[in-house]
Order: C-alpha cells, then structure tokens, then sequence
C-alpha cells in the first residue's frame, strides 16, 4: 500500500487513511456517509464523468477536491486507497489502474463481468502487492452477523440444512434504473449477495443446480432464481430470491434465513428476530441494524453494513490483513453466480470445479 498519503502518530502508527471514490451515483451516498462516521478514514478526492454528479456529491460531503478523470485524480492525489462505487462495466480499469498506481483498493459488487477479469483483477492487486476488498456487504448486516456467530458457536449444533431466501416486490428499478436494461439481473446484482451469505454462513460450495426466469416483462433479464448448494462441509442450502413476489407486507432488504442442525433450529424471520429452538427451550433476540443518524428506510439494514464493512476494511489496512470479503475470496462467490448461469441455462447440475479451473483452485 502507498503511505503517501498518510499521517503518522509519533509511534509510527498510521492514525487517518486517506481515500478517494470514484463513481457518486446512487448506492455513494451510503459509502461517503459511513466513511464520514469513521474517524480514521477521510475521503478527501471525488471523481465522476458526470459533472453533475460530481458537483453534487461534492457540496452535500464538502469535499474540494473533484475530478473527471481517475487516472487524473491518482496522479495528482496522496492517497491510502481508493473506493470504486461505478457499475460494473468500468470495474476492471478501474482496479488495474489502481494497482499501477499501488493503491489499495475496494471494488462495488459485482466485482467483475467474468471469473476470467476478476482473477486478472485480483492477480494485478497481488502482483502491485496492494490490499483488494469487493464491497460485498450483504454478510457484514447485523442479522447475518449474528446468524454467523450463533452457528459459529455450535448453538445448534452441525448445521445440515439451510435457506436463504430474500423475497419482494420493491421498485429497485427506479434508483437503479440499469437493472431493468442488462441481460442479466436479480442472479448478478441480488443473487451474488445471497450466494454470498450461503459461503459465508456454510462454506464453500461443491455442486450447484439453479433455475431462473422473468416475471416482469418490463425488464430485460431473470427476476426469480432458486438454486441449490450442496457445501463441502455437507449442509444442502436452498438460495432463492425474487423481484416478482408481492407479499401482504413488503420486507425489501430483508433476507431471512433457515438453519437445520443436529442439537436445534434456528430461524432468522421478519423483523430481525433471531430464534433459537434447542432441547434447553425457545430464545427469541433482537438483531435489527443498529441505528445511524443518515439512515433512510428501508435501507437501514444494508447501510449498517456498508458502515461495517468499510470499518472493517480500515482495521485490515491498519493491521496489514486480507479483508473477510477480499478480492480472492470474491472469485468463490462470483463463480457460484457463473454456475448459477449455466445450470439454468443447461438444466443441470454443476460440479464446482468446472468453474474454478486451475486459477481459482490456486486461489482456495
Ligand atoms: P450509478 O449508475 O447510480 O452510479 C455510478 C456512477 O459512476 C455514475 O455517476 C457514473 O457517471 C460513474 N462512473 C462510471 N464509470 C466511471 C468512470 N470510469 N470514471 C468516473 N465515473 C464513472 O450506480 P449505483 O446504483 O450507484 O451502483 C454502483 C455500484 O454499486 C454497482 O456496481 C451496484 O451493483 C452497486 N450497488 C451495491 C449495493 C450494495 O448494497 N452493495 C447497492 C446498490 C448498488
Ligand atoms: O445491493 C444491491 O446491489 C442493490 C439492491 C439491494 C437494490 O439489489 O442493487
């Protein structure tokens, strides 16, 4: 990572990190007020090719320092990292062209078009010997948090079943209005998370096999998917999500979340209350997203972990350790997003390790 930017306590210890974004669009906000939330981090450049954009997100952070150009913005900046939060398509420039510049890097899900760019991404990183985090949040909410640790704790015992399931009929379209155009939709953009959470939750993944269509026919690409895991470590998960489904109550963000094992049950329902059934009797706990004074409903969840995982991104970069959601360990969750592609496009089961090739096994 490049100190350039840095101020030093007299100790040596690094007390700020210096950053720059790149892309104020929509999900920006969430990054630029959790940044602002954490003291020894501060976003001190802007950049965007939409003037209008830029100026923007420049007055309501007070941020001065504002450019068009990326490579522009690096050349003339001191900085620790770089956050891009641009869609997908500039991901991979972007990245690589942080590498040149020894930055540090954070990338906004998904990480790449193709498990072929995200290992060139990752291998860039590696190669410049700069730290690579994929801004993959959905595993950083409270809930899931908790979810994880209860089962880390052996509360139920082995884990032999699980769902995760996210289930709604929220207008994502009109602030992101790109997800209505692109082939692909809820697999690449929603999906990659629930897959993610699934890896998180239960580890990796050997065989897959999915299904996916399109409810609404105002988009281009798949609104439903549902996807069966069959992990390493012998737990079958079904992921399943949807843009179609209208409920009596909307739960947009909301992913709930069914576990199996051999001493219990646990449940994550509606309104993030956790249950635990074991034989020693039925707890039910409070695990909503803690509160913060820019959150706006109904992304309370989601912006608890954007702020989770860009505090854990500067505990890794002060303590020189890979991120949880690392470039790295990225490729595992977009290859289940590949597979999922290909087993409803096949109709058939995926083994794991047609996907990975030799590149990913290196990666494991
Ligand atoms: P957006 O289109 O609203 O904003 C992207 C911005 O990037 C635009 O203003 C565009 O002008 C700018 N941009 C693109 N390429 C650029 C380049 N090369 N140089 C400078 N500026 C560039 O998109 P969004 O809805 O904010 O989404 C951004 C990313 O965040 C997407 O990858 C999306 O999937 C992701 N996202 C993540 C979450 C989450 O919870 N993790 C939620 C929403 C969106
Ligand atoms: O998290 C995301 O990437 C978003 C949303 C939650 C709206 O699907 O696009």
């Amino acid at each position: 990572m490049s100190g350039a930017g840095t101020n030093t306590h007299s100790n040596g210890a690094q007390t700020v990190f210096k950053g720059a974004l790149i892309g104020c669009g929509f999900f920006s906000r969430n990054h630029l007020h959790a940044w602002r939330e954490i003291g020894e981090a501060r976003i001190v450049a802007l950049c965007d090719a939409d003037q209008t954009r830029l100026q923007a997100a420049g007055r309501e952070f007070g941020i001065e320092r504002l450019y068009s150009d990326a490579a522009a913005m690096l050349a003339a900046e001191q900085l620790d990292f770089v956050d891009i939060a641009t869609t997908v398509a500039s991901h991979k420039a972007l990245v690589e062209l942080a590498a040149r510049a020894k930055l540090a890097v954070i990338c906004q899900k998904p990480f790449a078009r193709s498990l072929d760019d995200a290992r060139a991404m990752v291998d860039a990183c590696h190669e410049a010997g700069v730290a690579l985090m994929v801004h993959e949040n959905f595993r950083w909410q409270s809930a899931i948090q908790s979810v994880g640790a209860a089962l880390h704790r052996g509360e139920i015992g082995e884990p032999f079943w699980g769902r995760v399931s996210f289930r709604s009929g929220f207008d994502v379209f009109s602030g992101q209005p790109y997800l209505a155009e692109g082939e692909r939709f809820i697999v690449e953009d929603l999906g990659i998370h629930v897959l993610d959470i699934a890896r998180f939750l239960f580890g990796d993944v050997k065989r897959l096999y999915a299904s996916t269509s399109r409810v609404n026919p105002a988009i281009r690409g798949e609104d439903v998917a549902t996807i069966m895991l069959s992990h390493e470590q012998r737990v079958t998960c079904i992921v399943d999500c949807s843009y179609a489904t209208r409920l009596p109550r909307e739960l947009f963000p909301q992913t709930l979340v069914e576990v199996d094992g051999s001493a219990g049950t646990l449940r994550l329902f509606a309104d993030y209350r956790l249950q635990i059934h074991t034989a020693a009797g039925t707890e039910m706990r409070d695990v909503a997203p803690p509160p913060l004074s820019w959150a706006s409903a109904p992304w309370e969840a989601i912006q608890g972990s954007v702020a989770s995982i860009q505090s854990h991104w500067i505990d890794c970069l002060r303590r020189g350790v890979e991120p949880a959601t690392s470039g790295r360990d990225n490729l595992a969750t977009l290859a289940l997003v590949e597979a999922t592609y290909v087993s409803a496009r096949e109709r058939r089961s995926i083994e794991m390790t047609e996907m990975h090739g030799a590149a990913a096994k290196e990666a494991q």
